[in-house]
């Protein structure tokens, strides 16, 4: 019996959408309405409540949500989270489960009808699964004989680089560590991770120039800064706390410049709903200046304002540049320099679209401030030149000294909440050779030198029949990724295919010729190992290592913590080492052979005591540098080239979705709702397509020769940039060709795509 055909997509979206003037404000009541409602249904009220409770307050649970700290010193008591954050929890800790009967009676092609938000309404995963060669449904396994097929598969392949461990980055730096230590024990350095398509072009940029691949700024730096600009970034959705920061910084008369191509409404306005006054409906208006700048023209608006900038201080010398820091601490300023003369401001204000008035207006701004800090996420690190770009905002923060001094630095704001966690535990498939031989010290073992399979590469690999085994630590490998269609083929070349998940997703269903999911605990359950209950620790965006205690009886008795699983697969790949058990019967364990890896990590189960966790050294915080010095660069302007009919595209997240897990259909700051399979584009284009609101058209992106394409979206008018369009992240995915990636990065090209859209008729 052969197995049936997959679908390798989500199925198509039936009705209208319905469409509401865009909002200019964020959170306030309806974010606190709406938090009660999706924790209260999901968990119902004890559970609901036992773990609000707990949320990001000291000793609790971390928000599984995204990567945002804490603040440091007072947490409110109406509740220090956020609308997202309480959906977050909502999907994890939900009372809804499914097991083994429930896939007797569903086959993998039954499930596929389903649409994303379907699937993950199915609750969490009870038992581990197999999906055993030509068959079409799950059935039960036990651990031990799933762990059994996972070794032997293993011990099967002629070169241990014919294996994949896929990382997301929910994973805690415990289960990261020694997750790492099973891929290089058994040989292969192949550890691509959610990063890769993330923030790797920061990470490359940051290394390159500053010496360290991760922001340099604390949440008190926003309480002293003079300026934030805000670049690719919509925190209204994805970090909403950040609005609290923001809103901080406001109070003291901090400006705020916001560059996107179009205007998200938590940027706008924001209503803090952890205050009364903001419950009440009083709202700060955040951003001062906007700029509604054209997708991927950061880069030229960064030289624009740079050129003023010097035009500026050759009219005052030493005024506007920060002359002692750039002789003392930085290298390259003459020839960044010498490039910058050369440009042309007219020019550059047109590459993005721009009137001059308004950027000579944003250089001012940026000329009076002191201390000024850059964000940045997805916005600028998906796009071909994104390390450039990157590398564009250390210059401009190296011109102005702003870096390595209190209220000033970089501030990339990461995504997963442990995403930077587990990149410093080793999940990377390039480690510093330093990492490899404090591994090869500690454990005695020859770990594997040769660069390892990024995301892209691992696809390209399986694609090619090459590597034969994949493993995904959590995340959804499928949808996340791009090109659908071809990771699809990729993954269903594999000999198996293993999700260590919480919920289904579409990973579970596109799949190897054997298949298993080990279902596992989330960061809101309780983790008891022989020693007792457990806490386990993550990293956020500002470098603080704290930890996290889950409070909830597990939905069933048969789920694992990450760790365990981890040791199990070890034990069947590697031989019966009982060390591994001994790690996971008490945690502490695991934190002590990290701190002999790891720099940084000393005395880290002593320290974790603290509640408000400990920060990780940073040299670009601390202004040491790479060799003590700062590295300026000399990038070029990129240019979209395209045909009338031609638009560039960005792949962006809804207000209702959390990466491939859709919440709902409701994008409620954006005012689109019930539906996700939208083009959001410009009227005066609509005009000149002869596109009317609701129509439904399909949008194509050729590249190489070959034309992808997805269909049945309907258009819908949004203030957008004439040529820009946008499309919701993971329905637009199969528009992204595999090898259309970032230079240097290799992160995936999702924010910046040449399309065609073609009515549909009827
Ligand atoms: N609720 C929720 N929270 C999340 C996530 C989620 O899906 N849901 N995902 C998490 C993850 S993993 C990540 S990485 C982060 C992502 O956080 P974001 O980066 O905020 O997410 P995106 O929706 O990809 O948004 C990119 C923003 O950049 C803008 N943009 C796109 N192209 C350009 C450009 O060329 N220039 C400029 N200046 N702006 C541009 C878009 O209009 C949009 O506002 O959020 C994390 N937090
Ligand atoms: N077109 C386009 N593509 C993109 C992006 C984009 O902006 N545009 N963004 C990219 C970015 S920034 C990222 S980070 C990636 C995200 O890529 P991934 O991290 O691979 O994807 P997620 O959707 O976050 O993964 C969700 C799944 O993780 C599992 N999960 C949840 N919690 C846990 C847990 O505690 N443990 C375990 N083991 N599993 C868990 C659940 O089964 C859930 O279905 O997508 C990238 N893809
Ligand atoms: S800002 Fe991020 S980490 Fe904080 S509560 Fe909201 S989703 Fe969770
Ligand atoms: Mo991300």
């Amino acid at each position: 019996m052969e197995r049936k055909p997959v679908p390798y997509r989500a199925p198509d979206e039936e009705g209208l959408v319905k469409l509401s003037r865009p909002k200019t404000k964020a959170a306030g009541l309806a974010s606190v309405v709406k938090a009660g409602k999706v924790v209260s249904k999901s968990l119902g009220w004890t559970r609901g409540a036992k773990t609000m409770f707990s949320l990001n307050q000291k000793g609790g649970v971390d928000c599984p949500g995204c990567a945002w700290p804490d603040p440091d010193d007072e947490r409110s008591k109406l509740g220090e989270y956020c609308e997202n954050g309480a959906k977050a929890i909502a999907e994890e800790a939900t009372k809804k489960s499914i097991g083994a009967g429930f896939f007797q009676k569903n086959s993998i092609q039954d499930l596929s009808m389903l649409s994303d938000y379907q699937l993950s309404q199915l609750g969490r995963l009870r038992e581990p699964l197999v999906l055993p060669a030509h068959s079409n449904n799950y059935q039960s396994i036990s651990w031990e004989d799933a762990f059994a097929i996972i070794g032997h598969q293993l011990k099967e392949l002629s070169d241990p680089n014919q294996a994949v461990f896929y990382t997301s980055g929910r994973t805690s730096n415990e289960a990261a560590f020694l997750y790492q230590l099973l891929a290089r024990q058994y040989g292969t350095n192949n550890l691509p991770d959610c990063s890769n398509m993330c923030h790797e072009s920061s990470g490359v940029a940051l290394a390159e120039t500053l010496g360290i691949g991760k922001g340099s700024v604390s949440l008190e730096d926003f309480n002293e800064t003079d300026l934030i600009l805000i670049m690719g970034q919509n925190p209204g959705t994805n970090h909403p706390r950040m609005l609290t920061a923001l809103e901080k910084a406001k109070s003291r008369d901090a400006t705020i410049i916001t560059a996107n191509p179009i205007p998200e409404a938590g940027l706008l306005g924001f209503r803090n709903p952890q205050k009364i006054k903001g419950l009440l409906g009083a709202t700060t208006s955040l951003t001062d200046l906007y700029v509604p700048l054209n997708i991927n023209s950061d880069l030229a608006l960064l030289k624009a304002i740079m050129h003023l900038m010097h035009m500026e201080d050759q009219k005052k010398p030493g005024k506007v540049f920060d002359m002692n820091f750039i002789k003392s601490r930085t290298e390259g300023f003459d020839d960044f320099l010498d490039s910058l003369k050369a440009q042309n401001f007219a020019q550059l204000c047109r590459t993005c679209g721009l009137e001059e008035e308004l950027v000579i207006q944003v250089a001012k701004e940026i000329m009076a401030a002191k201390k000024m800090i850059v964000c940045w996420a997805m916005g600028l690190t998906q796009h071909r030149n994104a390390v450039e770009t990157i590398k564009e905002i250390v210059n401009l923060l190296l011109v102005k000294g702003s870096i390595g001094k209190p209220g000033a630095g970089s501030c990339p704001v990461r995504g997963h909440s442990n995403v930077q966690g587990d990149r410093t535990m080793g999940i990377w498939e390039q480690p510093p050779e330093w990492f490899l031989s404090n591994l090869s010290q500690t454990f005695n073992f020859q770990p594997p030198r040769e660069i390892g399979f990024n995301t892209i590469e691992a696809i390209k690999a399986m694609h090619r029949g090459y590597a034969k085994v994949f493993i995904a630590m959590g995340g959804n490998f499928h949808s996340a990724t791009p090109d659908t269609d071809f990771t699809s083929e990729a993954l269903q070349k594999c000999e198996l295919t293993v999700q260590i998940s919480t919920k289904l997703n579409r990973s579970h269903l596109v799949t190897g010729k054997t298949a298993l999911i080990l279902p596992c605990l989330a960061r809101t359950d309780k983790d008891y190992q022989d020693s007792g209950l457990q806490q386990v620790s993550v990293e956020n965006s500002m470098g603080i290592v704290h930890a996290t205690r889950g409070v909830l009886d597990p939905i069933s008795p048969h789920l694992k913590s990450e760790p365990a699983i981890v040791a199990g697969m070890a034990k069947a790949t590697l031989g019966n080492d009982n060390r591994w058990d001994q790690w996971v019967a008490d945690y502490d364990a695991i934190r002590d052979l990290i701190q002999q890896v790891v720099p940084g990590f000393e005395q880290y189960n002593q320290r974790l005591a603290d509640p408000s966790g400990f920060y990780l050294p940073n040299v670009a915080r601390e202004g040491t540098f790479l060799k003590g010095k700062a590295h300026f660069t000399v990038t070029s302007v990129p240019h979209h080239p395209k045909n009338s009919d031609e638009y560039i595209m960005m792949t962006i997240r809804s207000h209702d979705q959390f990466n491939t897990t859709i919440y709902g259909l409701d994008d409620r700051y954006r005012g689109i709702k019930k539906g996700r399979r939208v083009l959001m584009m410009n009227e005066g284009d609509m005009r000149k397509a002869e596109l009317h609101p609701q129509d439904k058209v399909n949008i194509h992106s050729t590249y190489d020769g070959k034309t992808r394409s997805v269909y049945n979206f309907k258009v819908i008018p949004y203030p957008i940039p004439l040529g820009n369009v946008a499309g919701y992240f993971p329905e637009t995915n199969p528009l992204v060709p595999v090898d259309l990636v970032a230079e240097k990065s290799h992160t995936p090209v999702s924010k910046s795509i040449k399309v065609t859209v073609s009515k549909v008729q009827g």
